[in-house]
Parts: structure tokens; sequence; C-alpha cells
């Protein structure tokens, strides 16, 4: 490695330093996130390190070197193998039994020591650090530092009398990066404006909008679900949650117009029969153009789901354009549903659910990376690449007396970026079935909009 500038593009590939939005210790939002304790971990690199910081000044005017714990210690050992210079470690509390001391290692009185310290950023840890060696008798004149954050250290260092040797500052690091291809113009607007001591401005993040969406979500019934909503300015999925084919029949008909997708328990229609029940039904989803949501939550071994999805009363695979399904089975119980769309289950509504963080995590793991699955059913943010569905929606209620907890289409667009609410007895037990879901739409929709 021939320059310096190189030799910083090394150290940069270990992700020492971060863009972005960071919040410090102090609470405040910094562009910039730097930690150099990686740089131990590449031999070559420390080796090199400890050569360019030797380097930057006269080794005769030192007896001792001594790092500032902890990221600077494999640094100042690393400069006392390639100099020589006698290692000394000072450590963070003195110890607490026996000698009480606050350095190890051999010294005496009135040498000179070099002191290591990896970032400096307003000084005042290593104006706590000085003391402590000077308390022992050993005189501290010079500090290497590996990057100068420019946030007025060196200066308050310098104005008590210390010389201060930096390898890099951050001035030099955002000009490298920018050079590279590293950094943008905004970025590095930022970090000047940061390094200034003004507020940092940082965009705030936008969720995605539907024409997004479709650019990001390449399976097809994803893609059908945004081109509906995109043309019936709809988000709303209706959970026909009724009992006879009848009533199954009359909602559709009435909240067809209005919706992406009708929801179905098939299951619970006493008098279910494919003629009678399914083909009616398919017919006025082509009508008014809505997707059939199967809302099965499969939750066995793929053999058994399999048979589940396409065979028994239902078939399923059939008549469904979507269904939900767990992933508690794993990965492969998700093979069978291959003509469909699979949503599945990451987090439920209802109170006391076991779907916690961890569990939501590892859920969404295998979402992500199955081929069909193409969205989630949660009540928090999941990532863009998923489509999310968000029931447990009711403008007039907070719960149904049985666990169902209710939240507001504002809440599920604003705080969870939802793409599609899914609303039930807020609909079909209304007065006017058609109505309501044309008040929902308009609430979905409007919220849809103010959250982008
Ligand atoms: P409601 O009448 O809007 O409460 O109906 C909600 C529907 O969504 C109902 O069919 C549930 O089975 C479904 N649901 C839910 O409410 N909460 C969940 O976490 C999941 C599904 Br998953």
């Amino acid at each position: 490695m021939e320059t310096k500038k190189e030799f910083f593009l090394e150290c940069y590939k270990l992700g020492i330093i971060k863009f972005g939005r960071f919040t410090l210790k102090s609470g405040i939002e910094s562009p910039f996130y730097v930690d150099l304790r990686p740089l131990a971990s590449d031999p070559k690199i420390l080796k090199l390190l400890a050569n360019y910081l030797l380097d930057m000044l006269p080794l005769d005017n030192f007896d001792l070197i001594c790092g500032v714990p902890y990221a600077a210690l494999p640094m100042a050992t690393a400069m006392s193998l390639e100099s020589y210079l006698p290692l000394i470690i000072k450590r963070k509390e003195a110890k607490e039994y026996g000698t009480k001391k606050i350095l190890e290692g051999i010294y005496t009185p009135g040498q000179n020591c070099l002191l290591v310290e990896d970032v400096v950023t307003s000084g005042t840890s290593l104006l706590e650090t000085i003391p402590e060696i000077e308390n022992e008798g050993i005189i501290v004149s010079d500090i290497v530092v590996v990057l100068d954050r420019q946030q007025g250290g060196k200066e308050l260092l310098e104005s008590k009398g210390f010389r201060v040797h930096t390898l890099f500052t951050i001035s030099d690091v955002c000009t490298m990066l920018k050079d590279e291809g590293h950094l943008t113009d905004d970025e590095v607007g930022r970090i000047n404006d940061f390094l200034a001591g003004n507020v940092v401005k940082f965009e705030e993040e936008k969720r995605l909008s539907y024409e997004q969406k479709l650019e990001i979500c390449d399976h097809s019934v994803a893609q059908k679900l945004l081109e509906i909503a995109i043309e019936k300015k709809s988000n709303l999925i209706v959970s026909a949650d009724v009992t006879s084919t009848q009533e199954l029949l009359t909602l559709a008909e009435k909240v067809g117009p209005h919706i992406v997708a009708l929801k179905t328990h098939m299951d619970i229609i006493l008098d279910f029969d494919s003629d009678a029940t399914i083909l009616p039904l398919k017919d006025l989803a082509t009508k008014y153009n809505f997707l059939l949501m199967e809302d099965r939550k499969f939750a066995d071994i793929g053999n058994t789901q399999e048979l589940q999805f396409s065979y028994g009363l239902y078939k399923i695979s059939n008549w469904a354009d979507l269904v939900t399904a767990q992933v508690i089975a794993g990965y492969e119980s998700l093979d069978c549903f291959r003509n469909v769309g699979v949503v599945a289950i990451l987090g439920m509504s209802s109170k006391g659910t076991l779907t916690n963080t961890n569990y939501r995590e590892e859920a969404t793991k295998i979402a992500l990376s199955h081929p069909n699955v193409f969205g989630g059913v949660s009540q928090n943010k999941i990532p863009n690449e998923l489509l999310l569905f968000t029931p447990g929606i009711n403008v007039a209620e907070a719960g149904d007396g049985k666990g169902q907890q209710y939240n507001t289409p504002e809440h599920a667009f604003n705080e969870l970026e939802t793409d599609f609410i899914i609303v039930g007895r807020g609909i079909y037990k209304s007065f006017d079935a058609e109505k309501s879901a044309l008040s929902y739409k308009i609430a979905g929709w409007n919220a849809y909009e103010g959250s982008l």
C-alpha cells in the first residue's frame, strides 16, 4: 500500500466509519459514527497503522508508550513492537486491592511517555486521563491520535500545552470518501453542518407509495393487489366473517366496488358448496375487480398443509388468490402454496399474543426469504419488500370483549406504514355495509396519502 489515502481506504473497508443518522451518548444526532476497534482485527492493517503513527514524530524524545483504554491498547502495543519503545498500560480504574496501581508495567518517574488515542472528539477524556499518568511522575508532552473528529479536542489539548499529532481528520476522511464515490454531496453537507456546530437536518425517510412498491414487489399477486389499489384508490380489505353463502354473496355485492380483496374464513360458512358459494363469488370478484383472500392461517407441517390447501370440502387452491399462513412450522412448510400468494402471520392483534419481538423477527426472516410469501400480517412495521396487512381496524370500538384490540386507519398508516387495512365487524355488522365500506375506503386512502 503506497499512499496514506490507499491505506485509509483499506481501513474504511473494515467498517470503522459509518454514515447515516446516529444518536450520540450526549443525545445529539450525528451524521457519522466512528469505531476504530475493527482495525486491531487485521494484523497487516494494525502493523501499517503503527508505522504511520510512529512516523509522525521523533521517537528519540520518548522512553515509554501508553494507549488510552480500550481502543488504543492494541495500537500502542503494535507501536511498541515496531519501535521497541517499552509499553505501559493504564488501567481504567485503579486496582481495588493490593497495590491500587493505575499504571502497569516497568517505568520510573521522570520518563517521557508518548500517549496513543484512537479518536479525539472534545478532548475531555484525555484531559482526565493525562493527570492520572502524570500523578505517577511520568511526563506527557505528546499525543498521537488516529482520527480527529474536529470537534475542538485538538485545540483544547494544545491550549493546555500538549502536542497533538493526528493521522487523519474527519475532513480528510470526507474528501477521500467523496473522491471515491462513497459519500454524496448531501452527506458531506450534513457532516460540515455537524462540525460547524449546527443542528443537522436529516431527511425523514418516507414510506413507499404503491407505485414504488410495484417496482420492488415481484410476486404476481402482490403486483395485482397494488394495481387494484392504485386503480380503485382503495387499500381496504373486508373480512367477510359471515356464516351463510347468502350473507357472503350479499356482502361481496355491496362492498365489491370499494375493496382490493375480500377476506374469507370459508370454514365458517354453514352451507358451503363449491358451486353455489364459490362460482358466484368468483363472478363478483371479476365483476368488481377484487381478489379472494382465504384467511386459513395454515399452521402444520408441509404435507398436511398441502392436503388442507387442495383437498377436503373447500379445495382452497382452486379459488383463492392469496392465503394466510403461520410460519411456525418453518421455511419448507410454505413450499406447498405454489399457485397462490402467501401472507405470513408475523404478529397478531389480540391481547396477550405470543408474537413478541423475537418471534416476529424470526418469522419475518422466513417470510422475506420464501418466494411464495409476498406479505405479512402484523401490528408492527415490517420491511418494505413485504406488503403489510393490518387487521384489528375499527373506528368505533376499542375492542370486542374477546381479546381483539382495535386501532384506526390513521394509526395503521402513520405508525405502521401499512399497505392494507382489514375491517370485519366495522363493516359487515354495520347498518349499511356499503356505506361503511365506502367510508373505511376513504379513511384508508386519506390516511395512506397523509402518510406519504
Ligand atoms: P374484526 O371483525 O375487524 O375484528 O375482524 C378481524 C378479522 O381479521 C378476523 O377475520 C380475524 O380472524 C382476522 N385477524 C385479526 O383480527 N387479527 C389478527 O392478528 C389476524 C387476523 Br392474523
